[in-house]
């Protein structure tokens, strides 16, 4: 099951059918029984004739925190180690590839988080910006698994690879996260081989494509999400972005026009134009 947040309230799509979910997103979010719940939609809720319009999805957050997780993957490590190595940065990353604490940081308020079809922000100050594709959990304020997400944490490599204490402004800025389209809703574990995939193009011509598996992260997702709530509260839940595994090569930076297309097929699609 899929739970999208529309203009007109929660929406859930259910083998091809879609509901009206009463309630309020945030106590939706927090319920325990969420799938049980959303079930029993099925038999007492009748499906609505379509399926909501790509343009009235929002992101599926509210009064959620998003964070990240950082160099959960090989990939990710090598790139930070290039881009910071004439800043003499480089061991860091590779020292917190093997920690047994990860690297966790502050992503994103809600009003800086962008939903499928809207328009990401490329920061005027940097010259090499990149999407990261990123297998995003929903967590409820008691830090239980809501479900799955995709999200989009844009990042900005040249800010990052000069000095590493410039990682709040490379990461966080208006419009810096991608989330959605919905939330798959459940408690289970995605399956190890699940891909992830990332498309970007450039006046209707793929410029770069790749892809991974959720089997190349590192850590288990749960030790990212007990090290996130360590002495850390989130009164109404959170996303936490899990890491990037697909850089794209060298200099290679987005441009304003240029379409992301995040693909993880459980979830669906997650597509944002940068502006
Ligand atoms: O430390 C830099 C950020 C790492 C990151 O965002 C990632 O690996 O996805
Ligand atoms: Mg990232």
């Amino acid at each position: 099951m899929i739970l999208y947040r529309t203009a007109a309230g929660a929406v859930m799509e259910d083998d091809g059918e879609y509901r009206s979910v009463p309630g309020h997103w945030d106590d939706l979010f927090n319920r325990d029984d969420l799938g049980g719940f959303l079930r029993g939609l099925r038999r007492r809720v009748t499906p609505l004739r379509r399926a909501p319009e790509a343009a009235d999805i929002l992101a599926p957050i509210g009064s959620q925190e998003v964070w990240a997780a950082g160099v959960t993957y090989a990939r990710s490590r090598t790139a930070r180690m290039s881009e910071s190595k004439q800043a003499g940065g480089s061991d860091f990353y590779d020292r917190i590839y093997h920690a047994a604490r990860p690297e966790l940081f502050f992503k994103a308020s809600p009003h800086r988080t962008i939903g499928h079809g809207g328009i990401m922000h490329l920061r005027r100050d940097s010259r090499w910006i990149v999407p990261e594709p990123e297998l995003t959990l929903a967590i409820s304020r008691r830090g239980r698994l809501v479900g799955y997400t995709i999200g989009n944490d844009l990042s900005c490599r040249d800010l990052e690879g000069e000095n590493p204490l410039y990682l709040p402004q490379a990461k966080t800025f208006t419009g810096c996260a991608g989330l959605g389209p919905g939330i798959l809703v459940t408690r289970r574990p995605l399956p190890r081989t699940t891909a992830i995939a990332l498309d970007i193009r450039r006046r209707g011509r793929s410029v770069f494509c790749g892809s991974t598996r959720v089997a190349q992260i590192r850590k288990p997702l749960g030790e990212l999400v007990d090290y996130l709530f360590r002495d850390n509260t989130f009164p109404s839940g959170c996303f936490l972005m899990t890491g990037t595994g697909i850089v794209p090569p060298g200099r290679f930076c987005l441009q304003q026009g240029d379409q992301v297309r995040i693909t993880i097929a459980a979830i669906g699609t997650l597509v944002n134009r940068m502006g």
